[in-house]
């Protein structure tokens, strides 16, 4: 750990079973073909790996050599080999392809674009490192998923909102870091695919309301150079009401010509000082930050106003869909959060800019750990979507838990929302190829900080890694994509990788198994929304209610309800609607169900959630078995760290099933049919 934090999968020490010596005759003479110097982080990279991995510095040359073998890297148009492709690429999409050529043998790495053989290296180091048969390389890859950001919720005081990993790695005391550890993220990120970034919280307050002020935009253009050399564009978080704040304006109305001028003038200040800038990510009218609302304008008033602003640029608007009202009365029972969204924007389909795109929670709520997909990403065909996930585990176990979340996301992507028949799924909408349109994609937030090993639990890597490869390839395996990233972690040993992908890819099931049942979420502790406090959203402003009585929990979300259901297409809007029919997992989600409904397998919703919970504790022992059997397999420090998390997960989670059963046997006066340890 020279620089006192680790590399993630990006450490090429660790390795597999390889044969080294054979390797290093590919790599003892490695010829670039780079006429505008656009590869030189490509060289750092490989001179980075081949020093780690095999132990020498390798050297580059520009002569095309005619005997040995060979790494051979070029744009696609310098090459002094023809490359026959089996499939189209696009502009950042890369080949890795075994020629022979006479007496040579090459290992091509190539693209169109000096992004395109970036991600190329990186994919090749990968299945140089896993022991790929290199004669047998023949990769065509593009890119599915045209935007695919990262979202730091980071403060630039150098908090994190929601985050479990440390402070900030962009920001302290108000000034922007630049430095090592920048420019090892950036690698990392740029090594899983990412082309997009947003640096700071969405929630612009203090020090964040300047960050477009000249004093950072100096700074702030050193790092999207950085950024650049390795595919990435830069965006910031601003606030709606800038033009008060930074330009003195009475007013930040959309529809005001001083505003319009205002901000047209800041953004062509932007690109001044950042040439290739991203654009804007936005939260408006959101949890007590200003919008257009608050003029009596529109969503699309406001974000078209940004748009046209940013538009001679070619800049974007991301504009985020979570607007709901968050001042509710939890007597009022007309009122549905789960609704908002929907309701809201649907209306304004067809209205939104080109250069807008409209930024979707996975779920209608909040990023709990099971809601139904929402229904916004079937209802705005002629609308630009991003998909929203949150790698940062807010709800979902706060990188103490063990939660693996490729397995949530994969569903999410592989939804048919049936807005245009069968096969309408999630991620033919966010790769662009169902409603044809063009500036869509998928941002996660970030669950980094600066903790030596990023994450704070060295499990959830995967989910950084795994977020990675499904925005670049949403049909991907997770199996294959947890495998791959085991191996680059920790190794091949087979225990290892079998134990591990099973504890993550049965993680996120056995968390929520422990915690709240059925599509409920919430059942949290209020504010930090770590642990189990039944009623902890119960009589909040929140909008975030079950309702429960001594008979009955959740709430009517049907057309006999408060009409949620009727937001989806057939057939969902009736298999939904009909409580014997709507998914189990997602049941108190749209339904308000007696504990003594009979489910599927016989046994009432009662004794289920009793089940659960206990199988959930048991679960976690489980892990920490598997776990335990791999001491002396993965090396020390990283096998009592997650060994401590774990134990602590299995406290947390004894916490989650007495409280969490407690609560219900105390609602309802129904004993465990087990007969096991409830407190009365
Ligand atoms: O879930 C809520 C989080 C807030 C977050 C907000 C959002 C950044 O608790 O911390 O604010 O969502 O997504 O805007």
């Amino acid at each position: 750990m020279p620089n006192g934090y680790e590399m993630c999968w990006l450490d090429y020490k660790k390795h597999c079973d390889v044969d080294k010596n054979e390797l290093s005759k590919w790599f003892s003479y490695i010829c670039l073909f780079d006429p505008t110097d656009e590869f030189q982080v490509v060289k750092e990279e490989l001179a980075i790996f081949v020093t780690d991995f095999l132990g020498f510095r390798p050297r580059f040359f520009k002569v095309f050599p005619k005997q040995g073998r060979h790494v051979l890297i070029g744009k696609l148009s310098d090459l002094p080999v023809e490359v026959n492709l089996d499939e189209q690429l696009s502009e950042e999409g890369f080949v890795l392809k075994y020629v022979k050529k006479q007496d040579a043998e090459f290992v091509i790495i190539t693209g169109i674009s000096a992004a395109g053989v970036l991600y190329g290296t990186f994919e090749f180091i990968n299945r140089v490192r896993v022991g790929e048969d290199l004669r047998k390389l023949n990769v065509v890859s593009n890119p599915k998923i045209k935007l695919r950001f990262l979202n730091h919720w980071d403060n630039l005081d150098g908090t994190i909102e929601r985050g479990y990993a440390g402070k900030s790695i962009f920001f302290s005391n108000n000034k922007i870091l630049l430095n090592q550890r920048t420019k090892d993220y950036t690698r990392l990120i740029a090594s899983i695919g990412i082309n997009s970034v947003v640096i700071n919280n969405v929630n612009v307050r203090h020090a964040a309301l300047k960050l477009i002020e000249p004093a950072y935009l100096k700074r702030l253009s050193q790092l999207a150079q950085l950024f650049q050399r390795y595919g990435i564009k830069l965006f910031l978080s601003v606030s709606f009401a800038s033009p008060i704040h930074l330009g003195g304006l009475d007013t930040a109305d959309p529809l005001d010509e001083r505003v319009k001028k205002w901000w047209k003038e800041k953004v062509k200040q932007i690109y001044d000082y950042i040439p290739n800038f991203g654009g804007f990510l936005i939260k408006a009218d959101s949890e007590f930050n200003p919008g257009p609302h608050m003029y009596g304008r529109t969503q699309a008033d406001g974000a078209n106003m940004l748009a046209e602003a940013l538009e001679p640029f070619g800049g974007l608007v991301i504009w985020r869909a979570f607007v709901y009202n968050c001042q509710q009365d939890w007597r009022d029972y007309k009122i549905d959060r789960a609704k908002a969204a929907y309701d809201i924007f649907k209306p304004l389909d067809g209205q939104f800019a080109d250069n807008v795109a409209i930024q979707i929670k996975y779920g209608p709520m909040d990023f709990q750990i099971r809601e139904p997909v929402s229904p916004l990403f079937g209802g705005m065909e002629k609308t630009n979507q991003i998909l929203e996930l949150q790698i940062t585990q807010e709800y979902t176990g706060q990188q103490i838990h063990l939660c693996y979340l490729g397995t949530m996301w994969k569903e999410i992507l592989d939804f048919d929302t049936f807005s245009k028949g069968n096969n309408s799924f999630v991620k033919r909408i966010i790769d662009g190829t169902l409603y044809g349109r063009k500036n869509n994609g998928i941002a996660g937030v970030a669950n980094i900080g600066d903790d030596p090993n990023w994450t704070s639990h060295d499990l959830a890597q995967a989910n950084l890694w795994t977020f990675g490869k499904l925005a670049w390839d949403p049909d991907e395996d997770v199996k294959k994509i947890v495998e791959e990233w085991i191996k680059l972690t920790f190794g091949d040993d087979e225990l290892v990788v079998r134990n591990i992908s099973y504890m993550l890819l049965n993680s996120r099931e056995v968390y929520e198994s422990y915690t709240t049942p059925f599509g409920l979420g919430w059942m949290v502790n209020p504010g930090h929304h770590y642990g189990p406090n039944p009623e902890g959203y119960e009589y909040s402003h929140w909008g975030t209610y079950h309702r429960a009585n001594w008979e009955a929990i959740g709430v009517d979300r049907t057309s006999r309800g408060t009409g949620f259901t009727l937001q989806y297409h057939e057939p969902w809007r009736s298999i939904y609607d009909d409580i014997h029919k709507c998914p189990e997992e997602l049941l108190l989600f749209f339904h308000r169900v007696p504990y003594n409904f009979k489910m599927k397998n016989g046994k009432t919703l009662l004794q289920n959630i009793y089940d659960l919970h206990f199988e959930g504790v048991e679960k976690v022992q489980e892990f920490i078995k598997l776990w335990d059997e791999l001491e002396g397999k993965i090396d020390a420090v990283r096998f009592s760290r997650v060994k401590k998390k774990l134990q602590l997960q299995l406290e947390h989670a004894i916490e989650w099933r007495d409280v969490i059963n407690t609560y219900f046997y105390r609602r309802t006066g129904i004993k465990d049919e087990k007969g096991r340890k409830i407190y009365p």
